[in-house]
């Protein structure tokens, strides 16, 4: 009877839970609703070490709200466009459809086996027409929005993959997917234009501050990269120049004055038409240099500096003085105007160019006193401004801050110069080359140009290229599909061509947790009520390297979709939790390490429960596990100690637990009570030691305490398989079958905590009366003065010891001591 038959037991109720369907949310309005979301996967393989750790955790939230009595909706679906599915394809010549939709029943069938709660009704694959219609849908609203369009320029180009690639998606001048040098190329692409939202999308945190991690809302901060400043224009009078003066970004304004020489960047083409016809040749050489460099070198403080001058000057608009114009690598194209004004005397990239060319210095800002005498260089600090000041306008002695203020009053009355704002945030290239993702849903028109397929033809679906030859030539393949790609012009019907780009698999992602909340709704994206019901959702669980890339888009998405009246929230999510990394040895699971663990191999050795358990309880869920130190053996065994004491107490219905042992009683509702807390903080691994413990004391009740038929160890039994159906369903369950109950305890409601039994550890209080020692009572530390009276004189020591005397003085040192004195 008390052998634990781990596999017998996950079939077991395996189908049980299949014939039951426990975690389809009701949506019906009869309980509070909570949307517990967690990241969905690229089926790009089975389930592996990661997913096994995120959806432990995940799952100990929405199994706990479920006890809790809310409705909860917990969906799943796959990320199921995108280049790992078609790489994978063209290695193995499939069509990547076959291999993906292949691999997602893989997974779906190990979530299942994984006990993972989710409400399989909702299952969604962004690879389904039904779902990238919608994709395109919200594409083409963009779009009459303004906030889709197509412009040519110079884009960041991955070799390998033979694609374009987001700013996002270069990884220190590598390609974040396949690792090759990024190249740049000039080609006509797809944005979204979410440098309208940078201003909001900052603002829009402040409320996440005690919700999501510090450092996700530092990483967003960051790529937004707000920075205060000025435009300033410098005017150019060279006979071979006829542009516009050069305008800089600098967020010191206040420098001005000691701007002392320009510098644009190399590759811009200002550098070209700037550049004097006698020094053109020297400009070309360097620029076969510069092409050469990623833009982390480029800005990189310690890397040496190099530049041409251009032949030419231009006018500082409040010295009057000339000063040359040079072309560097250190000031990046796309970055502000892509030109600076170079102020050697307060910044040391510039202090260093000036060195290097022999460019003269100006100080703006007073250094403090013994600054030149260690050998200073640009003074970036504070101070009063010094040598700033013209016939109409002196800075001289301000600080930093009133100088900026009032320079650009003065620059923006003389019209050469304004307040502004630069962001970091790039626009969203949005078009990839390849074939597997949602079709643009454009048509190109000889007569009409873009053209938007309209909304009845959506979806454009994919073509079947099964044979064709999906290898990355720099088109996409789509453009060789002839019939799929000439068309008649929707507008005029002349002959047309689709757009044969499809969509960067990150705007597939940006929308799907809306689709979850009416997943087959077919008058668009979502059904607005559904998402009032569920959205924003309470919980999002997911890997902080998504930190930046697709938090930030759908946070762009959401915010566009309360800008078209769809949903009237701003944020998608209310609290963020990134869990660790499972590593191995101390290091990241890898297949050129040899290190990687395979999932299914664990859950074959171990189980699934004690695999489940030994994720939740290896730390913080913020910490990485190293699953070199972690034992699922021990795991094993504290199932089987929890699983026994279901054995101890039996299937027979108990007798009510108030007449059962206090001190065990008291342990389970502490228990309980703390749990609730643990799991609202989200410290799992500390539950779990609770639950442990639990484990211990009522063990401890059956052998050498109340024994196994007293009513408090059935109601601790209880109370474990409860708690243990947030982090282990099997043993749980056959626990909870066990102890006699219907399936199933994940829906068995969380146990009532009586706070009469939450005595914080007790204390003994001493009674005197007239100065002998007559009775010792285990009372609460927290117990006031009155009642520890009250409870004293209703001793019966105390009262034998009075013996009916009168008593004159009762003193009360809660809770400790009680002195009575009789007359
Ligand atoms: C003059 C100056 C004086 C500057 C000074 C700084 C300190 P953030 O905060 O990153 O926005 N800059 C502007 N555009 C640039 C580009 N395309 N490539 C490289 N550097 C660029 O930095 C803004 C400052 O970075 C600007 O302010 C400019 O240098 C430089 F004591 O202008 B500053
Ligand atoms: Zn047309």
């Amino acid at each position: 009877d008390q052998h634990y038959d781990v596999t017998a037991a996950q079939d077991k109720w395996r189908k049980v839970w299949d014939d039951l369907n426990p975690f389809q949310a009701a949506d019906d309005g009869s309980k509070e609703r909570r949307y517990a979301l967690t990241m969905f996967p690229y089926p790009s393989g089975d389930l592996h070490m990661g997913h096994a750790e995120v959806m432990a955790l995940h799952d100990v939230i929405a199994r706990y709200w479920w006890q809790r009595g809310y409705d909860v909706l917990n969906p799943i679906g796959w990320d199921s466009f995108g280049l790992p599915a078609e790489n994978a394809a063209i290695k193995r010549g499939e069509n990547p459809a076959v291999f993906t939709y292949a691999n997602i029943e893989t997974q779906a069938e190990s979530f299942r086996r994984y006990g993972i709660s989710f409400d399989w009704s909702r299952r969604l694959n962004t690879s389904d027409p039904e779902y990238y219609r919608w994709t395109q849908w919200l594409f083409l609203k963009f779009r009459e929005r303004g906030l889709a369009y197509r412009k040519f320029s110079p884009v960041n180009w991955c070799p390998n993959d033979q694609t374009v690639l987001a700013n996002e998606q270069v990884v220190a001048g590598m390609c974040e997917r396949c690792g090759a040098e990024v190249t740049k190329r000039e080609l006509s692409q797809w944005y979204f234009k979410v440098t309208d939202y940078a201003q909001r999308l900052l603002d829009d945190m402040e409320p996440l501050e005690a919700t999501w991690p510090s450092k996700v809302l530092a990483m967003q901060r960051n790529w937004i990269g707000r920075s205060e400043g000025a435009h300033i224009d410098f005017a150019v009078d060279a006979p071979h120049y006829h542009g516009d003066p050069i305008r800089v970004f600098t967020t010191r304004p206040d420098t001005v004055f000691g701007a002392t020489f320009m510098v644009v960047a190399a590759d811009a083409k200002m550098a070209a038409e700037l550049c004097a016809p006698e020094r053109r040749a020297a400009l070309e050489d360097y620029l076969v240099e510069v092409r050469k460099a990623t833009d982390i070198d480029r800005l990189a403080t310690d890397r040496p500096k190099s530049g041409v001058d251009l032949g030419v000057t231009a006018v500082n608009p409040v010295t009057g003085a000339r000063i040359p114009v040079w072309a560097s690598d250190y000031v990046l194209a796309d970055y502000g105007t892509g030109a600076i004004m170079a102020v050697p005397g307060q910044d040391q990239r510039d202090w260093e160019f000036a060195k290097k060319f022999g460019l003269p210095v100006i100080r703006t800002v007073q250094p403090p006193e013994g600054f030149e005498e260690a050998g200073g260089e640009a003074f970036t600090g504070s101070g009063p401004a010094i040598n700033s000041a013209n016939d109409e306008i002196s800075l001289d002695g301000l600080p930093v801050d009133e100088a900026k203020a009032r320079i650009i009053s003065w620059l923006e009355q003389k019209g050469v110069g304004k307040g502004f704002v630069n962001f970091r945030l790039r626009d969203w290239l949005l078009s990839r080359q390849r074939y597997w993702g949602a079709p643009i849903p454009i048509v190109h028109c000889g007569a009409c140009g873009e053209v938007a397929v309209p909304e009845d033809q959506l979806p454009v679906e994919l073509p079947d290229l099964s044979g064709a030859d999906l290898k990355p030539k720099g088109v996409s393949p789509l453009a060789a599909a002839a019939d799929w790609v000439n068309v008649d012009c929707p507008q005029c019907g002349g002959p047309a061509k689709r757009d044969s780009d499809t969509m960067d698999t990150f705007v597939d992602s940006s929308w799907y947790f809306f689709r979850y909340c009416s997943p087959h709704y077919t008058e668009g994206p979502f059904d607005p009520k559904a998402v009032r019901n569920w959205m924003p959702a309470a919980q999002y669980v997911g890997g902080v390297e998504h930190a930046i890339l697709h938090l930030l888009y759908s946070r762009f998405f959401t915010k566009v979709l309360h800008d078209m009246g769809l949903v009237d929230f701003v944020e998608p999510f209310s609290r963020l939790l990134n869990q660790g990394e499972v590593i191995n040895e101390g290091r990241g699971m890898s297949k050129s390490l040899g290190n990687g663990v395979n999932l299914g191999e664990m859950i074959d050795e171990f189980g699934v429960d004690a695999i489940r358990l030994t994720m939740v309880f290896a730390g913080p869920p913020e910490a990485d596990i190293d699953w070199a130190d972690m034992s699922p053996g021990g795991s094993v065994k504290f199932l089987q100690r929890a699983w026994r004491l279901s054995g101890d107490v039996g299937s027979e219905p108990g007798t009510p637990a108030e007449g059962g042992d206090v001190g065990l009683r008291q342990a389970t509702h502490r228990t309980v009570s703390d749990a609730e807390q643990l799991v609202e903080t989200q410290r799992f691994n500390v539950l779990v030691a609770r639950t442990m413990e639990l484990v211990n004391t009522t063990r401890k009740a059956i052998d050498s305490g109340c024994g196994p038929a007293d009513p408090a160890v059935r109601e601790a039994a209880e109370a474990v398989a409860i708690l243990l159906s947030l982090v282990a369903p099997y043993t749980a369950e056959e626990m909870w079958a066990r102890l006699g109950h219907e399936p199933t305890v994940a829906r068995a409601g969380w146990p009532t905590v009586d706070p009469a039994l939450l005595v914080q550890d007790s204390v003994t209080a001493v009674v005197q009366v007239q100065g002998k020692l007559r009775a010792r009572l285990e009372v609460s530390p927290d117990i006031t003065a009155a009642d520890l009276e009250a409870l004293v004189m209703a001793d019966a020591h105390v009262q034998r010891a009075l013996d009916g005397k009168d008593v004159r003085k009762v003193i009360v040192r809660a809770p400790k001591l009680v002195n009575i004195v009789t007359g």
